[in-house]
């Protein structure tokens, strides 16, 4: 924070950085696996970064929590038992239970911390934490699926960036290990970056992806406080010749997901879709 303004510098993200004017700093600390600030902004609410990249703030966090939630459960006839590994604000858990075929949900983060803080400073996001389908585990969510063997209707991966304690939620292992954990017909969900700056990444997740499951796609929202405004996802299905395109069911309460943007999520730019779908970069 300089000059009263937070700044977001990354190597991950050269040359640019989102700046957001800090009202006032609510929460500082080193938890055991990252540096944990809360801050309330002026234009976007309480803000939630780890260190130093925005998680998640109260204005925009819903276009996020409700596409990689609704996409792999809205296209899924009858999701019962559901993982959520990262998503330790809680905003993925609260999306999940909007679902009424819903019977668990277990909320797996590797970092107690955010769950903490996250009751204090983001009570919109963390309430239904304490809804009786709810569990929460703290742990490596690697090691949890490792020694976990579960079986689960969908798992959403809501992980912070490559570098850092999840570096290893975006590798071929822990693909491996989410399909295994998946009930027949099931579905996954992740955190699939950004087109505009990764999109080496997301070919490779998209070429490993297809090696383990039949199905095997990329979808997007936008949202101004992740970097370059867009966010992906990389939804999979074990089943083969599932639609994950198209909704069978309606989705109460949400303010950015609906039917049409459901189907609309997965048609991606030109540069994208040559690269992802004939793997000619253009
Ligand atoms: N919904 C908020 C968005 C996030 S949160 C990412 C969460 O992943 C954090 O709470 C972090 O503690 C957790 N996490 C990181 N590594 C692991 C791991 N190995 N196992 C379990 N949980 C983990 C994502 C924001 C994306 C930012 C885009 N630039």
């Amino acid at each position: 924070i300089v000059d009263g303004w937070f700044r977001e510098i990354s190597s991950q993200w050269p040359g640019q950085a989102m700046t957001l004017k800090v009202n006032k700093i609510l929460h500082i600390e080193k938890s055991l696996y990252q540096d944990v600030l809360v801050f309330e902004s002026e234009t976007f609410g309480n803000v939630l970064a780890l260190d130093g990249v925005i998680q998640c703030t109260e204005r925009d966090e819903f276009s996020y929590q409700e596409m990689i939630a609704h996409l792999p459960l809205a296209s899924h006839p009858n999701p019962k038992k559901v993982l959520v590994i990262g998503g330790g604000d809680g905003g993925v858990v609260r999306e999940v239970l909007k679902h009424a075929t819903v019977e668990e949900v277990v909320l797996c983060d590797i970092d107690e911390a955010v769950p903490r803080v996250a009751k204090q400073y983001l009570p919109h996001m963390s309430a239904l934490f304490s809804d009786p389908r709810v569990t929460v585990f703290i742990g490596d969510g690697f090691k949890f699926l490792a020694a976990n063997v579960a079986t689960y209707d969908a798992i959403i991966t809501d992980s912070s960036d490559p570098v850092g304690p999840a570096a290893a939620l975006f590798e071929k292992p822990y693909f491996q290990l989410m399909h295994d954990a998946l009930a027949p017909g099931g579905h996954i969900s992740t955190q699939g970056e950004c087109l505009w700056l990764h999109l080496p990444l997301i070919s490779e997740l998209r070429n490993m992806t297809r090696e383990l499951f039949p199905v095997a796609e990329y979808a997007y929202t936008t949202i101004p406080t992740y970097p370059s405004g867009q966010i992906g996802f990389v939804l999979c299905s074990k089943q083969a010749g599932r639609d994950l395109r198209t909704p069978l069911r309606e989705v109460p309460d949400t303010k950015y997901y609906n039917k049409q943007l459901h189907q609309a999520a997965f048609v991606l730019p030109e540069f994208g879709r040559a690269l992802l779908e004939e793997g000619r970069n253009i």
